[in-house]
């Protein structure tokens, strides 16, 4: 039930979407089952190794009106291109989507109710490190404890990094926040260069996380290095003890499924961010609110 589309298949996919859409057409059936129909009763996904990907997984076996529904997975970057085309033509498409993300800034966006919750109510943003680096490194991992944002900020990072490197767009963050900033490190003594491994993962609220905890420890003296990895493998290297420190998890939901394999060996410095949300995302122009209203495919 669940196909897995590489990267590069993404424009053959929505060729094939396209061309199915023309070959089903039925007049007898409803507008809205139509509609449906069009989309090949597909929602376009993600990246096969994120934990939202996981989640809409559940949301499939979870809601008995998902019946018949499949997962597209691919990438964040097929998705997008799909979504925008979609848009472009006003049709109907579901995608699995989070927030911040700047696809809300930028395209008049719902994200459906989820009443059974399985892609979580509100999550948070956790940090977490390796076991030991509390008495390894009290230092860093005490600005770590310290590190607290709100979704705005983030999505400021977002946003700004559309037309901006990265790296600017996290320094000037920093540079505006830094009455912020210093609650994170007050008291906290300057490192003389030790170095510490960060991991991360290659989505942009990430990146912006990462950028930002790199240039706070950075400025505190600190020898900062940021990997960029899938989950998976950002869990197994904490719960290795191959990396230090992350501030990237999403919970309780997104990537419950690692922490339950791998929670025993990780510390959980609790959340860095609060109300972040993921879940099935539509175009406003479409007439559902909950993912209860997606009809079956039968
Ligand atoms: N995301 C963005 C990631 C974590 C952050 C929601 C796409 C995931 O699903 O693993």
């Amino acid at each position: 039930m669940i196909k897995a589309t590489p990267m590069k298949a993404v424009t053959l996919a929505t060729a094939s979407l396209l061309l199915a859409a023309c070959g089903t057409d039925d007049s007898t059936a409803s507008e809205d089952t139509n509609m449906f129909e069009e989309m090949d009763y597909t929602i376009t996904g993600v990246e096969p190794g994120s934990g939202i990907t996981e989640s809409a997984r559940t949301t499939l076996e979870t809601y008995d009106n998902l019946d018949g529904w499949e997962l597209q997975e691919s990438s964040t970057g097929g998705m997008m291109v799909e979504l925008q085309q979609a848009i472009e033509n006003e049709e109907p498409i579901i995608i699995t989507g989070w927030q911040p993300h700047h696809i809300f800034e930028i395209y008049d966006l719902k994200i459906l109710d989820d009443p059974q919750e399985s892609f979580g109510a509100a999550e948070n943003i956790h940090t977490m490190t390796r076991m030991g680096l509390e008495e390894d490194m009290p230092d860093a991992t005490a600005i770590l404890d310290n590190f607290s944002w709100e979704i705005e900020d983030m999505q400021q990072i977002v946003l700004a990094a559309q037309d901006l490197p990265f790296e600017e767009a996290a320094q000037n963050w920093y540079d505006d926040n830094q009455e912020l900033v210093s609650e994170w490190t007050d008291g906290v003594p300057e490192s003389d260069g030790q170095e510490i491994d960060l991991i991360s993962m290659p989505w942009d609220t990430e990146r912006a996380s990462a950028h930002v905890m790199s240039l706070v420890l950075e400025d505190h003296g600190f020898d900062v290095n940021v990997t960029s990895v899938d989950p998976s493998v950002l869990f197994q290297a904490l719960a290795q003890g191959e990396a230090d420190a992350t501030v990237t998890p999403w919970l309780p939901t997104t990537h419950g499924a690692f922490i339950e394999e791998y929670g025993d060996d990780i510390v959980d410095l609790g959340p860095n961010l609060p109300d972040a949300i993921s879940g099935l995302v539509v175009p406003e122009y479409m007439d559902i609110d909950s993912i209860e209203d997606i009809p079956a495919n039968n």
